[in-house]
């Protein structure tokens, strides 16, 4: 039987004869509502009201989980870790600006909030922190481990990456200290050459190998077994590589891509080596840079295999602001017309971009981010048109991982007139990078339990419950370059992708999405 149970992390329960509630289960019963479009053969527009019944089940016991870092030993991997032992243990540091307490601020899941609803005495919004609206994993209890090919300790590597603020540093010193990266494997041709002088910890062999890949899946397996893990999820936040060719008969199916990691294939990167171990071990792989990891057929092994994986490149700073901007301009009806991104930095991924191959990949993932909503839009741009966009990255040692990102969007408004907004962002890369590699995993995490089926109208069983695709478009939030189920649209305009968060982690416990009509602030 079923019985209404809540555990310490649960803050709400939904009241509706559509959600049960079980010891270990979460039930609901969710009508989505969407309208089919028809062209009649006059031309004319149809419109049609759909509705789909699924049943949602989600997983309520928190797994115990671990987090791999691909490039533990960089500035992301670096900043992440202490972050998460700073937040874990409530540190406070003096700074000059005064004490500093530890936060989670940048993490959508930790920093934000969601209106579960209207109060119902005083109408008032009821907003919710986003990590109660389901049970998720606590970033403080994530147990971090992860390669690199440089063997610092991850107190040295701290040091190297010149982000943190000395008096934190020395808080998470001796912890930071007892962690090294486990061995990775370095394929030069992938990564700026100027990279070499740091691949001093490497598994031996320098292309891919059927042998690396089960090194790797003997390294997550060794990593869950010592900490007692349920679940590990993996990210590569390590360089950005260029991008493979995709070559038939090499990585356009998955039997070809294992085929050519047996061979040693020249074309088969690291990351895409990783992205296979992980789907062989049933382990979600996250690709947080900009280089085609998932060629077609690790897409394809990933299916295979149901295993998730999600990517491409953190969305951090200047290609956020233009996913919100840009949705704005051309939601306002102004004609965008170019966007000139311009940027300096002067961090290790700096260097890395600035050798050209390194840097087409990233130019690649921050060009595409306007497409949706340009083509959404065909009152403002004809078929086929499209803003001028231009992406410029230099490497400028001095402000280190400060990096500075001009923008300057040119847009033509009503009746010939034009509007200029310039933008400049300042900011630590990797301030802005860590919460969302907390967000990727603990979100990927939270999508592992979920399950679906369409439910009929008459309640007679549908069959066994069914995953998510593979491939977790719902991460695009976080991400440049959103990969999607193969054939399914890219979403990159800011608020829908958090919408889309939104609303699926809610129809999870049978609530609405959220439309923000406020009938009841209009009407009476
Ligand atoms: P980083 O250069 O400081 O760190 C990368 C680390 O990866 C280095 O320690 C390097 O030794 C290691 N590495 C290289 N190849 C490896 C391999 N095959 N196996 C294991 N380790 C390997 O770079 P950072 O700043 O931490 O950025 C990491 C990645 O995230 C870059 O690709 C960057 O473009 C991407 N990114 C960073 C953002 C940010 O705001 N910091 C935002 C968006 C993407
Ligand atoms: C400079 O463009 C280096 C890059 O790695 C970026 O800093 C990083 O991709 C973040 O980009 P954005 O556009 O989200 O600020």
């Amino acid at each position: 039987g079923s019985t209404v149970q809540t555990a310490a992390y649960d803050v709400f329960t939904v009241n509706s004869p559509n959600v049960t509630y079980t010891d270990n289960e979460i039930k609901s019963k969710y009508t989505y509502r969407t309208t089919q479009v028809e062209t009649n053969p006059d031309g004319k527009l149809v419109a049609t009201p759909t509705e789909t019944l699924y049943d949602f089940k989600v997983e309520r016991k928190v797994p115990k989980t671990g987090m791999m870092l691909v490039g533990w030993g960089g500035n992301n991997g670096t900043t992440v870790t202490a972050g998460i032992i700073a937040n874990r243990r409530n540190l406070v540091w003096p700074t000059k600006e005064g004490q500093q307490e530890a936060n989670y601020y940048g993490s959508v899941v930790m920093g934000s909030t969601m209106k579960l609803g209207t109060d119902a005495k005083t109408h008032k919004d009821v907003n919710i922190p986003f990590h109660q609206i389901l049970p998720m994993v606590h970033p403080n209890d994530l147990v971090i481990g992860g390669w690199d090919i440089s063997k610092l300790n991850l107190a040295e590597a701290m040091d190297r990456s010149k982000v943190l603020e000395p008096t934190l540093k020395a808080l998470v010193q001796k912890e930071m200290a007892s962690q090294v990266p486990l061995p990775s494997i370095y394929y030069p041709d992938f990564i700026a050459a100027n990279q070499e002088d740091r691949a001093d910890n490497l598994i031996q062999g320098s292309k891919a190998s059927l042998a690396h890949v089960e090194h790797l899946r003997k390294d997550i397996r060794e990593f869950k077994e010592k900490n007692g893990l349920d679940k590990v999820i993996v990210m590569w936040t390590a360089n950005t590589e260029r991008y493979a060719d995709i070559i038939e008969g090499v990585n356009d199916t998955a039997d070809n891509l294992l085929k050519s990691i047996e061979q040693g294939h020249e074309e088969v990167s690291p990351s895409t080596v990783f992205a296979v171990a992980c789907i062989l071990e049933g382990t979600p792989f996250i690709n947080g840079s900009p280089q085609n990891t998932f060629v077609p057929g690790a897409i394809e092994l990933a299916e295979k295999h149901n295993a998730y994986i999600g990517g491409d490149d953190f969305k951090s700073g200047q290609t956020k602001m233009k996913s919100a901007l840009v949705d704005f301009l051309i939601s306002a009806g102004i004609k965008l017309t170019s966007i000139a991104s311009y940027n300096h930095l002067g961090n290790n991924d700096g260097k890395n971009l600035s050798s050209q191959k390194q840097f087409r990949s990233k130019e690649i993932s921050k060009s595409n981010v306007v497409d949706d909503m340009v083509e959404a839009n065909h009152i403002l741009y004809k078929k086929g048109e499209h803003p001028d966009h231009c992406v410029v990255i230099k490497y400028m040692p001095a402000v280190a991982d400060n990096k500075r990102a001009l923008d300057e969007y040119y847009a033509e408004i009503f009746l010939g007139g034009h509007q200029t907004i310039s933008l400049f962002n300042i900011c630590e890369d990797s301030l802005l990078a860590s919460p969302l590699i907390i967000d990727l995993v603990v979100m990927a995490e939270m999508m592992t339990r979920i399950q679906w089926k369409a439910a009929s109208a008459n309640g007679s069983d549908t069959g066994d419950f069914k995953n998510f695709h593979s491939v977790l478009s719902v991460l695009s939030y976080m991400l440049k370059a959103p990969l999607t189920p193969p054939g399914t649209p890219v979403v990159n305009a800011l608020a829908k992708q958090r919408a889309a968060v939104t609303n699926i982690f809610r129809a999870c416990v049978g609530l609405e999405p959220e439309n923000d009509m406020t009938l009841e602030h209009k009407l009476f």
